[in-house]
């Protein structure tokens, strides 16, 4: 059934990108490096031997790309602020020269009418912070607030929306406890310290963010809803824990002042006691949750499957992309309305969504149709709406991604952008997707309706 479609005057229509992913000149201007720039440097850790030394190159070509974002009608984009540009040692000394790299992009922005966003961690950390335990030393919630701050005091007013991190739960799960992502390290005593000391930092940066921003900030979290794949109580227990680790861990802290009660059964020894004040800190109020949704999972038990012993089952009807997501919009419905429910109705904006397809290196000279990229953009647009309409208080929408750009541990291997980009000559072609964003935006998505 196709109903009548409209978002608000308002209504935020963006993009988002990271700063590693895309910007490349990882050391220019005094940066320091991070521990992507390591990760990269050392074989075997990413495919392709890839890394972000030009990526996009758009730390060089961001007026271009405005541009491009001009064109396509958003009156909003999501990027990162690299830490080690702001503080090339992690914790002290200011790179001015890392902060006017952004307030060029920010001015920009602004004249373009594009409203930005800016998240402080997406997932860069300084390489000399991890040489002091990175988020396993509890020290870093105060050096992430002093980052924050030095990035406030330059840019807020102009930047109205702060996100803190992005999605601790892939920093933790990939960084330290299966080591696909920097800094790859392995070990069930690590990841719960990890996140906690994560969401420490958040909590900081929030409270230092009410000392000197005036405007909105937030936490990013990736949720991933949880089906059961039958109506076994090892199926739902196995689901239960599931939906613990990934999608819990992170927002009832910061929003219900705890952890769940799972985290204990997950971790056993590894799940440490923690002091009542932390929390005090972590749940700090939010002026909004940014939501990154790609894909659901319908979970099973699994003895094989260490260490929550639950793992998914893949749908033989459905269809997958490239990184082996299934397509399946109803979720991100669910998913909004979950943190309606249980979360007492935040603001919220979906700060991630979008797919990797299949796309050729070169794009033809006339455009490059993407049509399973159209269609996921266009049921999550319709799944988006439907969640408004049942109550959610959704503000924006931001399509991962505005480029083509470095998927991590993946390398240029997997195309997640509306727009193509050509490695080799750095050459932007619209996508289809890219086309009909832009349309479904000047029609404010009446044209979803249809
Ligand atoms: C997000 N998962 O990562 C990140 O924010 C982006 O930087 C990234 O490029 C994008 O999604 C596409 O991968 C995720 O396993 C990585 O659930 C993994 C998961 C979710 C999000």
């Amino acid at each position: 059934m196709t109903s009548a479609i409209e978002f608000p005057a308002g209504f935020l229509w963006g993009c988002a990108t990271s700063a590693y992913q895309i910007e490349g000149s990882p050391l220019a201007d005094g940066a320091g490096p991070s521990i992507w720039h390591r990760f990269t440097r050392t074989p075997g850790l990413v495919r392709d031997g890839d890394s972000g030394d030009l990526a996009c190159d758009h730390y060089r070509r961001y007026a271009g790309d405005v541009k491009l974002m001009q064109q396509l009608g958003l009156n909003a984009y999501r990027f990162s602020i690299a830490w080690g540009r702001v503080m090339p040692e992690g914790r002290g000394r200011v790179n001015a020269a890392g902060l006017d790299f952004y307030e060029r992009l920010v001015d920009s922005l602004l004249e373009a009418g594009i409203q930005p966003m800016a998240t402080l961690y997406h997932w860069d950390l300084p390489a000399a912070l991890d040489d002091r335990g990175g988020w396993l030393n509890p020290d870093i919630a105060d050096w992430f607030a002093d980052y924050a701050s030095a990035v406030y005091q330059r840019l807020d007013g102009r930047v109205k929306l702060w996100a803190t991190l992005n999605e601790p739960w892939v920093v933790t799960d990939g960084g330290y406890l299966h080591g696909a992502l920097a800094p790859g390290h392995k070990n069930r005593f690590e990841a719960p310290i990890a996140s906690h000391h994560l969401m420490r930092a958040h909590g900081a940066a929030v409270k230092a963010y009410r000392a000197i921003g005036k405007h909105q900030v937030g936490l990013v979290v990736n949720i991933e809803p949880k089906y059961p794949a039958s109506d076994s109580t090892a199926d739902k227990a196995a689901t239960q824990r599931a939906d613990a680790y990934m999608n819990r861990q992170y927002l009832d802290p910061a929003l219900r002042g705890h952890y769940p009660p799972e985290m204990k059964e997950i971790f056993g020894e590894a799940w440490p006691d923690w002091p009542a004040q932390d929390f005090e800190l972590i749940q700090q109020p939010l002026d909004f949750i940014g939501l990154n949704y790609y894909t659901r999972s319908v979970t099973r038990h699994d003895d094989k499957a260490w260490p929550l012993y639950a793992s998914a089952v893949r749908q033989p009807q459905a269809t997958y992309s490239e990184t082996g997501w299934e397509v399946f919009p109803q979720g991100l419905t669910d998913t909004l309305n979950w943190i309606r429910e249980r979360y007492g109705n935040p603001p919220l904006y979906i700060t991630e969504n979008g797919s990797a397809f299949y796309d050729p290196p070169v794009a033809p000279a006339d455009g490059l149709p993407d049509p399973l990229r159209v269609d996921y953009l266009q049921k999550h647009l319709r799944a988006t709406h439907q969640a408004r309409a049942d109550g959610c208080d959704i503000r924006g929408y931001f399509a991962w991604s505005l480029l083509d750009n470095f998927e991590w541990s993946l390398g240029f291997s997997k195309r997640f952008g509306i727009i193509h980009v050509d490695f080799a000559t750095q050459k932007r072609t619209l996508k289809s997707s890219a086309k009909c964003y832009a349309e479904v935006i000047a029609s404010q998505g009446r044209l979803l309706g249809s």
